[in-house]
């Protein structure tokens, strides 16, 4: 009788819950979505359910220790100087890739990861959930061996073009001490991006400001050795187009309302056809961000995590993921996919016990230990809204 009792009890809750949470996302007229009153409220939702888990808790991910990331013109001057530093620092610390010629610095470290695990983390299980472990190594890194300890950043790519600006005005690539440097050199006639876009408006090196006498020293993908020593400036071609098309705020909110499960959700963010979701929107946010930036190595698939705003850009798809997931919370930490690209060559279902490798930057974790940003192991972190 008790048992029974009990799990009516909890067979109850779990049906209010979900409806309380299906109840909790509201609805948007066009113009709430196209100017960001949307993905506000959505955000501060979400933001809101995932600090009551914190509260909630006593060890481990707890709100004396929970962490705050913020949309890069949110954070104080000192933050964003701060970071962009930090970033300059790791160029300059030793690799813990042994043995590759080209991988000289810690920076370098996260080129050659992403290139060994494109394979594995792209259109798979764990699109989402790798790059967003990825992001907290980089935020480890910039603590332990940088000693930046200010807040970790995103990119709404959408507060930066459409009705709302544009690329090249960005805080985030203004040039100024407070940006991650500038557009690149304008190239005359230079070869359009992709997507049948127009050409973005930089195309050569950084010739000022931060980042400007970076050198990238490995890749590009295809040539006959990546990870050997390559020496080259880093380029920037900054796209108002692709972002206008791909990256604008009603993109960015829209996967978000649309997906009901996340094998829909990683297909709209990512332009996966294998969904039909997936086929009608292109590049999609994730290559639309990606592609606003673009340049060397901004614009390859597996090098562009040497480019500083890489991380900026996957921050802001964690944080999509992040809402999509704290809206529904109880229905919402499942993964979808298998281990490999577009499932190449064929492999079993991903299962949330299934390794993630991040040697020699940092200890490997399971997919399951990162379904929770807040759930301390090690994860415990939050999106704030802008
Ligand atoms: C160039 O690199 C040096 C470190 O080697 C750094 O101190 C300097 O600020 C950098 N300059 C720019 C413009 O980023
Ligand atoms: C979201 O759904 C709406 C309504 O069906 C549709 O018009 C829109 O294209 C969808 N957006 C995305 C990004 O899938
Ligand atoms: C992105 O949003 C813009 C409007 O802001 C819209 O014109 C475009 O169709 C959207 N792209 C996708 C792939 O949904
Ligand atoms: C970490 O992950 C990598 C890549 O999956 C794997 O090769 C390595 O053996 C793992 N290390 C440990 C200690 O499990
Ligand atoms: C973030 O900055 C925008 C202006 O850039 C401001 O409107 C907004 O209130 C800020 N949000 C927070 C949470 O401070
Ligand atoms: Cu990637």
């Amino acid at each position: 009788m008790k048992s029974l009792a009990v799990l009516l009890t909890s067979a109850l809750a779990l049906a209010s819950s979900a409806l309380a949470a299906a109840a909790e996302i509201p609805q948007f007229t066009q113009e709430e979505i196209d100017t960001g009153v949307a993905i506000r409220e959505l955000g501060r939702i979400a933001y809101e359910n995932a600090l009551a888990r914190v509260e909630a808790s006593t060890e481990g991910c707890t709100k004396e220790n929970v962490r705050i990331r913020k949309e890069w013109r949110n954070m104080t001057l000192d933050d964003r100087k701060g970071y962009q530093e930090a970033v300059q620092c790791l160029m300059q610390q030793p690799a813990r890739h042994t043995g590759l010629d080209g991988v000289r610095t810690a920076w370098d470290d996260y080129g050659a990861l992403h290139y060994y695990q494109t394979p594995y983390v792209h259109n798979s299980a764990t699109f989402l959930l790798w790059h967003r472990h990825y992001n907290w190594v980089l935020e480890q890194d910039l603590k332990e061996l940088c000693g930046y300890t200010g807040v970790f950043p995103y990119w709404e790519w959408g507060l930066d073009c459409g009705t709302m600006g544009t690329v090249d005005t960005s805080p985030v690539f203004d040039g100024s001490e407070y940006s991650l440097g500038g557009n690149g050199e304008f190239i005359e006639g230079h070869r359009p991006s992709i997507g049948g876009a127009k050409a973005g408006s930089g195309g050569g090196c950084l010739l000022s400001g931060p980042f400007s006498n970076f050198t990238v020293n490995i890749g590009p993908v295809g040539s006959a050795d990546p990870l050997k020593y390559n020496p080259r400036c880093i380029k920037r071609d900054l796209n108002n187009d692709i972002c206008s098309k791909w990256a604008t705020l009603r993109n960015t909110t829209e996967p978000i309302l649309n997906a009901t499960d996340i094998a829909v959700f990683q297909a709209i963010v990512q332009g996966d056809g294998r969904w039909p979701e997936g086929r009608t929107v292109g590049m999609a946010v994730h290559g639309g961000g990606h592609f606003s930036i673009s340049g060397d190595p901004g614009s390859d698939f597996y090098f562009s995590a040497l480019e500083p705003g890489f991380y900026l850009h996957h921050g802001n798809i964690d944080r999509m993921h992040f809402i999509w997931q704290n809206l529904d919370w109880e229905n919402r930490q499942t993964i979808a996919g298998t281990n490999t690209m577009y499932d190449q060559p064929p492999t079993p279902e991903a299962v949330l016990e299934d390794n993630m490798g991040f040697e020699p930057l940092n200890r490997n974790v399971t997919i399951g230990q990162t379904m929770d940003t807040v759930g301390g192991t090690p994860l415990c972190y939050v999106y704030e809204p802008w």
